[in-house]
């Protein structure tokens, strides 16, 4: 079993889905429709789940910086990458899209930015139009979800797996603001290992790109690292214990056995979904340097 996180072949994880070339490409060509970009990172990996790729795509375009997901975050590591974020220039909000929080402060934020479009337009005699606003981010960080909550219904496509939007969509919000969906889009080398490895923990990149083994073990060495209590609390191990004596406590504790052997993909499978779903405690995997 590999303890630590060098394992991740190289080769495998240096891919690039078509689908996000083309994305790219349309989103460039749309570029001088928007009038404000709102960029969503997820708060549990704010570093990791942040594409560089998006400054050059968007240009100088009025932006927000979405914090999303912080029902399952830490919350003080949460504030402090907030922080960070403002010091170097970003307006952050921070979000919770399954109980609507703070959805009103973005709605603002961007309500700002319309009266701002339609003050200008007005000095150049020209009529008040909509507000249009492209959401930018990798996959599964909750693109379509808040767009969904803006609207107040089920207008696009969500789901707990990468790549659910395909295309392009744009959605009317009411009689002030448009909407412009969007699939999510990485970069072209995931070739730091820390961070491919926390993209797959928390599916924003496909958990069969890499070894599932990996994954849970990273998962494991994380928490062990930063939330020790919080695997004492859901498995009663300890971070002293090695990992293959963690496994296989694992497995024993729920039940993971087939013919009296680990059934290994199991309790990886479920370490996975433990921390996905929280019960593994708010956790934020990133850390400030
Ligand atoms: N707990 C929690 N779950 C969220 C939040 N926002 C989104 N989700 C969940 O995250 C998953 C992904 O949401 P989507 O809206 O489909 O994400 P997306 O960014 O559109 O993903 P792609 O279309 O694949 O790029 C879904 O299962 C959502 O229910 C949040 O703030 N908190
Ligand atoms: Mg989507």
């Amino acid at each position: 079993m590999n303890e630590n996180n060098n394992g991740v072949n190289r080769s495998v994880i240096n891919w690039y889905p078509g689908h996000m070339v083309k994305t790219k490409r349309e989103i460039e060509q749309l570029l001088n429709l928007i009038d404000i970009v709102i960029e969503i990172i997820d708060a549990r990996i704010p570093i990791s789940s942040k594409n560089k790729d998006i400054d050059t795509l968007v240009k100088n375009k009025p932006r927000i910086l979405a914090m999303s997901k912080i029902d399952l975050c830490d919350i003080n590591k949460t504030l402090s990458f907030k922080e960070y974020y403002e010091n170097l220039g970003y307006k952050v909000i921070t979000v919770d899209l399954m109980n609507n929080k703070n959805l009103d402060k973005l709605l603002k934020a961007i309500n700002d930015e319309a009266v701002i479009l339609n003050e200008k337009r007005k000095k150049k005699g020209l009529k008040e139009r909509k507000i249009r606003v492209l959401v930018l981010g990798i996959p599964n960080v909750g693109k379509s979800t808040l767009i969904n909550r803006l609207v107040g219904k089920k207008a696009t496509q969500v789901g707990d797996k990468p790549g659910i939007t395909k295309k392009l969509e744009w959605i009317r919000i009411n009689k002030t603001m448009e909407l412009l969906d969007t699939p999510g889009i990485l970069w072209p080398k995931l070739d730091n290992e820390e961070i491919a490895l926390n993209l797959a923990s928390l599916s924003s990149i496909k958990q069969e790109i890499l070894d599932i083994e990996q994954i849970a073990i990273h998962i494991i060495n994380k928490l062990k690292k930063l939330y020790p209590l919080n695997l004492e609390k859901r498995y009663n191990i300890t971070k002293e214990e090695d990992n293959q004596e963690i496994i296989a406590k694992i497995a024993k504790k729920i039940g993971a056995m087939k013919n009296n052997e680990i059934d290994y993909d199991r309790v990886y499978l479920c370490i996975l979904k433990d921390l996905k779903e929280g019960y593994l405690g708010k956790i934020t995997m990133d850390e400030l340097k």
